[in-house]
């Protein structure tokens, strides 16, 4: 129960109405949304800093050990009805806004959505935090406050074209500017020795932190997410124009993952990468002597999480303070670092695996490629002298090799933890990606899988569907997940199965609505909703799934029984394309224009509707989720490292029809092979595959006709409204390499979504198998996960009961 402001109705009202006046000089009959919703926002953020200050109180006194979770993106969503839910209060302002006659919801979506982050990794980072606040863990974000988020999508005229993302246009009203607390951070320069080695660095760059309230639920904890600003030092760079030195900052908290082709990309990259690193060492170091007075004891109380390789480079920081600052000497201070630091691998493909070149990195930072190569240098005399490697056993682990700096080999050999994000992955990771790794190292490699925050992507994205299980099953597993088992007992009972149709029926509305308001599409939401929603990538295979509609559409069009037998379909596409990514972009041109194609054919529309959502980001994805019938996760398998979506679709009700991949695996253990719709290699068969290099998709295309009058449909003319030579990368690379087996799996594909079709038509007993999926879901909490890394590999506890 809350005091103050938000007690009642009636207090938040009256406090409300005053400081509308009081800033905009308005009656609130008058006032905007945007204005409601920065009053609305003032007035919690006052809320938060209670509970904030109360935290930090309890965390002084106790001293619990601290995670500092350090990553390049957090996809954070709106954090305004999280707060609201999560402090308790959404109730009191719902009715006073009711009251006042405005919708809160109206409110809600005024928030800008930040999109700091691309995908999955970014979104998993953001769960974790509301985790760790939730659970009552010290525990803590450490990013960039990026001026403009992952860029807006826009689709014109079939292809995606990209928008600035000004999340910051209209202020943050969350985040804390704290100056007080601003570092330095060094670039170039030069090394001296001077009975030791002194850096001078030729210029510095100041990181202004911006702390983002995290609220836990119920529990009046609030921990924060840290984010850099770069900005002027008042040491100021000698003989350096002011308007190249604003423009090196404006670049640095710029943008996520600026294009890295050239030179200076690349070198902005790297710059970005040690500019939150060493600020976020700094901000935790300095903390730490405040209230210890020496840094023996850091491994104690702190841990440096590394979300993939992007922060790295706080590894050799950490040492560059211990050693030059505090003159540790070269042993102590790599006990402390490798007790502190702990890395997580989110991906085995290759091209994400960060290698940066030595000649970029040593002249931005001389003293911290110095001490990596004096890093390498040990670790690779211990390989020799202790583990009798040969010389080529060495190169292959060595972390400098071929001129470049390998960030996960650097992670690997000062992380006293690594581990993967699913079992598949981490399996992977040990018996093949980093199998001399395991090796070397029999006890750093585990596995914690990842997990999705339950309270923003079943209780509040789906309220319907939360009212419809607390009133059955009760409302425990709002804090214990895995009581969403207790569904169990409801799966086969008719009535309940009818009120789960009926919610499912309501969210699919709600989404059709959207996209009827947004993309003037009418679809029915009564079809099947089979929903792939993910970043746009060859190895996700949107390609076979735009494939495969193409066969669907030919068949309704050309076999009467077929098209007796189809159950209306509405495939739903959201996908956002790396900007310099052209064969992803290619690849959401065909789909729009398949969907062109499709949805305006009278014959078929009934019974097919083809959608591409515009700027999928994690405020659509909260609409999406709900309104699945269909999980699409039908990447190759081995290559989606885990999948977060899937676990999202899962707990609201969808079945899964996807491969043997990431957490997929999981799954299917759980719901076993009734209540999901498992197709194609598996990882196994996909190594094997590969190793042989015999995969030919020429022998496919000429002795399978189906596939081949496919393939043909792109360069024949077939879709009208395309040069006849739009489509012809997409035919080659089918054609000629198809790295990721599309054709291979293809009719393997093809079956699953029969039987799917087949299953949909008996409603209750795809209700039975939805309820299922919603019942095993619990262990794919992100409460699970965090709890899993409190206790396998941070060992940090609750700071409360
Ligand atoms: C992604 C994987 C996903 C996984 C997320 C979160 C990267 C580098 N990896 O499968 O592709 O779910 O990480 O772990 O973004």
């Amino acid at each position: 129960m809350r005091t103050g402001v938000f007690k009642t109705k009636e207090s938040f009202t009256k406090a409300f109405k005053k400081r509308l006046k009081d800033i905009y000089l308005k009656d609130v009959s008058e006032s905007s949304v945007r204005e409601r919703y920065n009053i609305l926002g003032a007035l919690v953020k006052e809320e938060i800093s209670k509970d904030w200050i109360k935290t930090n109180n309890l965390i002084e006194k106790k001293q619990p050990k601290k995670v500092y979770y350090f990553s390049m993106e957090f996809l954070m969503g709106r954090l305004i009805t999280n707060n609201l839910m999560n402090l308790g209060v959404r109730p009191v302002v719902e009715a006073a806004f009711n009251d006042l006659g405005f919708d809160l919801n109206e409110v809600e979506h005024r928030e800008s959505d930040p999109g700091l982050g691309n995908g999955g990794l970014g979104r998993l980072a953001a769960c974790y935090l509301d985790s760790m606040a939730s659970l009552g863990l010290a525990g803590y974000g450490n990013c960039i406050r990026y001026r403009y988020g992952l860029f807006r999508q826009k689709i014109q005229n079939g292809y995606q074209e990209e928008r600035p993302d000004n999340w910051l246009s209209d202020g943050y009203v969350w985040e804390i500017r704290r100056e007080e607390e601003a570092i330095d951070i060094p670039f170039f320069g030069a090394i001296k020795w001077e009975d030791g080695f002194k850096y001078y660095p030729q210029e510095y760059i100041k990181a202004v932190p911006y702390d983002v309230p995290i609220v836990g639920d119920d529990n009046q904890i609030v921990n924060y997410l840290r984010l850099w600003n770069a900005e002027p030092s008042a040491r100021y760079p000698e003989g350096k124009s002011a308007f190249d030195y604003e423009m090196e900052l404006q670049k640095i908290s710029g943008i996520l993952y600026p294009d890295d082709t050239t030179y200076e990309g690349k070198q902005l990259r790297l710059k970005q990468q040690y500019f939150f690193s060493a600020a976020g060492v700094r901000s935790v170091v300095d903390k730490h002597l405040e209230e210890h007075n020496t840094l023996d004891n850091l491994s104690d109380y702190v841990v440096f999480h590394i979300n993939d390789t992007h922060p790295t480079l706080l590894i050799p920081e950490l040492m560059r303070i211990l050693l030059d600052e505090h003159k540790y000497e070269w042993d102590k201070a790599w006990d402390i670092t490798t007790q502190t630091v702990a890395y997580t691998n989110h991906t085995i493909l290759a091209e994400a695996l960060e290698k940066w070149p030595i000649n970029i990195m040593q002249p931005l930072l001389p003293r911290i490629y110095q001490l990596i190569e004096e890093i390498n240098k040990r670790f690779c005399d211990e390989l020799r002298d202790k583990h009798h490697y040969n010389n080529d056993q060495v190169s292959k682990l060595a972390i400098l090799g071929d001129g470049v700096v390998r960030m996960a080999h650097l992670c690997i050999v000062a992380g006293y933890s690594v581990n993967g994000v699913a079992r598949l992955h981490t399996d992977i990771l040990k018996n093949i990606e980093m199998k001399d790794w395991n090796e070397l190292y029999p006890n750093k490699f585990q596995n914690v899988t990842n997990g999705i925050t339950h309270r923003r992507w079943l209780i509040h994205s789906n309220p319907e569907l939360t009212c419809l299980l607390d009133e059955t099953i009760g409302n425990t597993y709002r804090k214990n997940p895995n009581d969403l088992e207790k569904l169990m007992d409801f799966a086969k009972d008719e009535t309940f199965q009818n009120k789960f149709l009926d919610v499912k029926r309501t969210k699919k509305v709600q989404l059709a609505e959207r996209i009827y308001k947004e993309q003037n599409i009418q679809v029915d939401p009564d079809s099947i909703f089979d929903i792939q929603v993910k970043r746009l990538h060859e190895y996700k295979r949107q390609l076979m799934n735009a494939l495969h509609i193409m066969y669907v559409y030919d068949k309704l069009k050309t076999d009467e029984s077929f098209k007796n037998n189809y159950y209306p379909h509405t495939f739903i596409f959201g996908a956002k394309a790396a900007g310099a990514y052209y064969f992803a972009k290619k690849i959401i041109k065909l789909i729009n224009t398949v969907a062109k194609k499709v949805n305006n054919d009278p014959e078929t529309n009934a019974l097919l509707k083809v959608i591409f959502v515009e700027n999928y980001n994690v405020s659509y994805a909260e609409q999406i989720m709900p309104a699945a019938d269909i999980s699409e996760q039908i990447s190759t398998a081995s290559k989606e490292a885990s999948g977060t979506g899937n676990m999202k679709f899962m707990m609201n009700g969808a079945l899964t029809l996807g491969t043997e991949d990431g957490a997929n695996v999981e799954i299917h253990e759980l719901v076993e092979d009734e209540n999901i719709f498992i197709f194609g290699m598996n990882a196994d068969e996909v190594t094997n595959l590969y190793q042989s290099g015999s995969y030919n998709p020429q022998d496919i295309y000429s002795s399978d006709t189906l596939i081949k009058s496919l393939l043909n449909k792109l360069v024949d003319g077939y879709f009208e409204d395309v040069d006849r030579y739009e489509f012809k990368e997409v035919f080659d690379n089918l054609l000629y390499t198809d790295r990721y087996f599309v054709l291979k799996d293809f009719h393997a594909y093809k079956t699953a979504h029969e039987q799917a079709n087949d299953i949909y038509k008996n409603k209750h007993l795809w209700a039975e198998k939805a309820i299922i999926n919603i019942a095993k879901s619990g262990v794919f909490s992100s409460d699970r996960s965090i709890n899993d890394y409190a206790t396998k590999i941070w060992k940090v506890k609750p700071i409360i009961k």
